[in-house]
């Protein structure tokens, strides 16, 4: 009896350790998709004047670095993971980056004067050097020759004058460009044209969900071929990087809004041309916390405070998309579920906004309340 006894449990214990097994290759866990079911709900009404109504739903938001829905991304970081389950509810979402011309109007009827026009102070930027406290905005600018691209100080600088009238420096300006997308915008710049068009910006997961078009965990946001058909989809960078943008896309530099194809939601620009900023505090281990609580995060509002361990000091939020910067040598980051970030108060001539509604009203303030 014993021996069978004995013999029976090692079978049980044979077929837990098997159940395991399978389970957890069949659970969706970091590197795998499930498929995105979007909500049936009808958008409540017509949509506000250039936007699109994105339906929400439950999908799988995230980016694996070497698995389904990636490839190879040199110079990545593993904040895009775990790939988890997330539920947002439907909202609407501006068709393109803010351009140009609509941040004029915000501008005009208000007088607001953006972070990068207002002269900075110490106590704003403890540790910027006295020369760099001055009003302007970081700008890229190639450089003359190849360069170890471990130190991005190589290709940012700090231009006194750069602003959103002024996207490199005050010998830029925007004459003939209202349809271009506004850049050299922080954060509170954004928010506050937000709030003005009675609207407020993304979350990210609310950019991701809207960003993969009704499409389940592909590469990009068209799919996952980068050049279908030989066909251009985004804005990026071709040619050695950061040396010379060879613009076979057709735009070295900044494109205006609505030059590519837009995804399966019928918005543009979601990967490529400008990074975008969305609400979320950015903290690189938040998808592992809500992956941790287990079951489906519901319209996740990103973590209570930020935290980026290679600059502990700066209070960053999420950028999505990417931008015409963005190459496969150095950053990938228009593969769609890949992040980026910034500090708050910094606007770069490679970072704009787009704005988001939700149906009721109360919850616009969603972006503000944090
Ligand atoms: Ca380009
Ligand atoms: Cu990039």
């Amino acid at each position: 009896m014993r021996v069978i006894i004995t013999h029976i449990m090692k079978s049980v214990a044979l077929f837990l350790a098997l159940f395991v097994t399978i389970s957890n290759a069949e659970t969706p866990e970091s590197t795998t998709f499930a498929p995105t079911i979007a909500n049936k709900t009808r958008p409540p009404g017509p949509a506000p004047a250039s936007m699109v109504w994105i339906p929400g739903g439950e999908f799988s938001m995230g980016a694996a670095q070497n698995g389904e829905g990636s490839h190879e991304m040199p110079m990545a970081s593993n904040d895009a993971g775990p790939i988890h389950r997330v539920r947002v509810d439907g909202f609407w979402m501006d068709a393109s980056p803010v351009t140009n011309g609509q941040f004029e109007k915000f501008v005009k009827a208000t007088r607001y004067v953006t972070i990068a026009e207002r002269t900075p102070t110490k106590e704003e930027f403890p540790t910027a050097p006295a020369e760099n406290l001055v009003a302007g905005g970081v700008v890229f600018a190639p450089t003359d020759q190849e360069v170890p691209l471990n130190d991005h100080y190589q290709w940012w600088s700090y231009v006194k004058g750069a602003n959103w009238r002024h996207p490199v420096g005050p010998q830029s300006d925007i004459k003939g460009k209202e349809n271009y997308p506004v850049v050299q915008i922080a954060y509170p710049d954004a928010e506050a044209y937000a709030k003005w068009a009675g609207k407020r910006l993304p979350t990210e997961a609310e950019f991701e969900f809207a960003a993969r078009g009704g499409l389940s965990g592909k590469t990009y946001v068209w799919g996952d071929e980068f050049r279908p058909g030989g066909k251009w989809m985004a804005n990026t960078w071709q040619g050695k990087f950061p040396v010379k943008d060879a613009g076979e896309d057709g735009y070295a530099g900044i494109a205006p809004v609505k030059s590519f194809s837009p995804n399966g939601y019928g918005l543009y620009d979601m990967a490529g041309n400008v990074w975008e900023w969305c609400s979320d505090w950015y903290r690189p281990d938040y998808y592992q916390t809500l992956m941790d609580k287990g079951g489906v995060a519901r319209n996740p509002q990103g973590p209570d405070s930020p935290f980026d361990p290679s600059e502990p000091n700066e209070k960053k939020r999420v950028h999505r998309g990417g931008s015409f910067l963005c190459n496969d040598q150095y950053c990938s980051r228009y593969i769609v579920g890949t992040r980026g970030k910034g500090e708050v108060n910094t606007g770069t001539n490679h970072l704009g906004f787009r704005c988001v509604k939700s149906p009721r009203s109360s919850d616009n303030s969603v972006a503000q309340s944090k």
